[in-house]
């Protein structure tokens, strides 16, 4: 198989767990982050720097690709791979999600989504059979079912239908899917309904994909209810396949998202929030922007070996933000990012040492919001 999970070791005391990713573009350590590439780059990084920081899997999404520059000339590139010269892992999102938060004006039927594009107003439509093979095309080496993500809040009986709808597509997609070097995940709706969860885990999981998401999460729910339902569905999927926790990616819900058993993430916060001069550190965020920093010559992080935080100051950075130099976002990206790839690395570490909870005591005991 093209791509496969080895679980290496289980916390003897959480839900928390620590694997290997097998993909043909590489193997992968978990838990893992995956940072966002919505358009084929991640936003003002160059493929080599984020080598450089030791990130395995980008994560790339159908919906915009889609609409531009378009599969057919992704493909033509080589793929999504050779088109933007990455040669590590690929996820791509099915676009559900994305027609849903950015499509205006769309309609959902059985089929599938009827939208317009946010780039020129055209009419487009998506399907399950669609998506898969826009994502056929791209080439990623994880590719998602498509689905509808049920708003919140949401009643009850548009998250029953809803979810049943997404099941039925995850069943179309999984009959369309035709390539062998690459794994279609499937992803969990239901809301925040348990008995929904529930009945979204059992049919998907009889569907058999080599991969689960869990979507719906981290959509405007607080957070104690995103916890409550990690706790309730996490443990139903099945232990030797990969859990992906999608659109998760502040420290404390990653930390909180391992604990239940998480294996992988993803989500813009680290490279948006850079881009709006915030700085990621382990005791929460710094808003480098801010007046106070106009003089501190100190590294954006203390405790930070990023090629950001050895060489530049607040005081540097900041002037640069304030000045809109493209240099000052580059800049608290790369830190950013290096954060939480480091961060993920940091609680790997601890599951293989069996210390975990000791990692997550101390974490809460630094972390102040985000
Ligand atoms: N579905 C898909 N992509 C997603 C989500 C989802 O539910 C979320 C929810 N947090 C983020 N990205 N396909
Ligand atoms: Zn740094």
């Amino acid at each position: 198989m093209a791509v496969s999970f080895e679980l290496i070791k289980q916390c003897s005391k959480t839900g928390a767990r620590a694997g290997k990713l097998y993909t043909p573009h590489g193997v992968f350590e978990t838990p893992i982050f995956m940072p966002v590439g919505t358009q084929a780059t991640v936003k003002a990084m160059t493929p080599d720097e984020l080598k450089a920081m030791g990130a395995g899997i980008i994560l790339s999404n159908t919906y915009h690709l889609f609409l531009r520059p378009g599969h057919e000339l992704v493909a033509e590139a080589g793929g999504l791979h050779g088109f933007m010269h990455w040669d590590r892992g690929i996820l791509t999102d099915s676009g559900g999600f994305q027609v849903f938060s950015l499509g205006s004006l769309r309609k959902i039927s059985e089929e599938g989504v009827a939208f317009r594009s946010h780039i020129d107003g055209s009419k487009q439509f998506l399907s399950p059979e669609k998506a898969t093979e826009v994502q056929m095309a791209l080439g990623a080496d994880i590719i998602m079912a498509f689905d509808e993500c049920v708003p919140y809040p949401a009643e009850y009986d548009y998250a029953r239908q809803s979810t049943e709808r997404t099941t039925r597509w995850a069943e179309r997609c999984k009959r369309a899917h035709a390539r062998k070097d690459q794994a279609l995940f499937g992803i969990i709706q239901g809301g925040m309904y348990k008995e929904l969860r529930t009945a979204s885990v059992r049919d998907l999981v009889s569907l058999d994909f080599p991969g689960y998401a869990i979507g719906g999460l981290s959509v405007g729910e607080p957070k104690p209810l995103m916890y409550e339902m990690l706790e309730h569905t996490v443990p139903q999927l099945p232990a030797r396949k990969p859990r992906y926790l999608m659109g998760v990616g502040t420290p404390d819900c990653l930390v909180e998202g391992v604990m239940y058993g998480i294996d992988m993430f993803d989500c813009v916060f680290p490279t948006r929030v850079a881009r709006n001069g915030t700085a990621m550190t382990a005791s929460g965020r710094l808003v480098v922007k801010n007046a106070e920093f106009a003089r501190d010559f100190r590294p954006l992080d203390m405790d930070c070996d990023c090629y950001t935080c050895r060489n530049f100051s607040r005081a540097y950075i900041r002037h640069l933000l304030k000045s809109e130099e493209i240099l000052g976002l580059r800049l608290t990206t790369i830190h950013n990012l290096h954060f939480l790839l480091r961060f993920m690395g940091k609680m790997r570490q601890a599951i293989m040492e069996d210390r975990f909870p000791a990692f997550r005591q101390e974490f809460w005991d630094k972390y102040q919001g985000h």
